[in-house]
């Protein structure tokens, strides 16, 4: 009997880039997820921040909050967060994504769409203290978003529904090969929260290259 071999690659055969993610498409069931889309909505301090971009001073398109252990400040585009305190619902959060994902956090970035208008252009969370791969476990709760992934070096894009529920986990080099946005989304109703567990070294800032024009 023959042993089943490995075909040798066409001619000309270029083998595309993959981003290093799990995808938990739903690890919240719906109404669990919309339960605590709601909680967050009132339980978190929302903060509307301000960026500097070539046609002057504008706010953010969408809200923002940062949560974490004493010392966590993160610094991206020229904002610097302080951490807030962890709120009961986000702290649950962690400890399960924790549990899911075998890694551990000590910070958290929340975003908040309050419709399609709301966006958040190129950028890769490439902060040093992280080390060369760190883990960012990324929650989606509410309306559906595209999240999209280009990689550096091809151009190629990998895109995810980020649907209610929904758990994504970035490793490994994804940080450093890959950067990532959540594009405008016109005509697009309803609020969504996104919530991004990572651990930063305490007073360590961010490095983040967020495109100005659609940050
Ligand atoms: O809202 C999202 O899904 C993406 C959030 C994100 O890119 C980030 O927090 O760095």
């Amino acid at each position: 009997m023959q042993a089943n071999r490995a075909q040798p690659p066409l001619p000309g055969f270029v083998e595309l880039p993959e981003p290093e993610v799990d995808w938990h498409p739903c690890w919240l069931p719906s109404d669990a997820a919309a339960g605590t889309l709601e909680r967050l909505l009132s339980e978190v301090v929302w903060k509307q921040d301000k960026i500097g971009t070539p046609g002057g001073i504008k706010p953010l398109p969408r809200l923002t909050a940062w949560q974490g252990d004493p010392g966590t400040v993160y610094v991206y585009s020229g904002i610097r967060n302080e951490p807030q305190p962890w709120t009961s619902t986000v702290l649950d959060l962690k400890r399960s994504i924790e549990a899911t994902t075998g890694a551990t956090f000590n910070s958290v970035l929340l975003n908040r769409y309050r419709s399609g208008v709301d966006s958040m252009g190129w950028h890769a969370d490439r902060e040093p203290e992280l080390g060369p791969t760190p883990v960012i476990a990324s929650l989606s709760l509410g309306v559906a978003r595209r999240f999209d992934l280009r990689h550096n070096a091809t151009g190629v894009v990998r895109s995810f529904e980020l649907t209610n529920g929904s758990l994504l986990v970035m490793r490994g080099a994804t940080q450093a090969q890959w950067r990532h946005r959540v594009p405008k989304a016109p005509g697009l109703i309803g609020e969504r929260i996104n919530l991004t567990f990572r651990s930063v070294s305490p007073r360590s800032s961010e490095v983040r290259e967020e495109g100005t024009s659609s940050s």
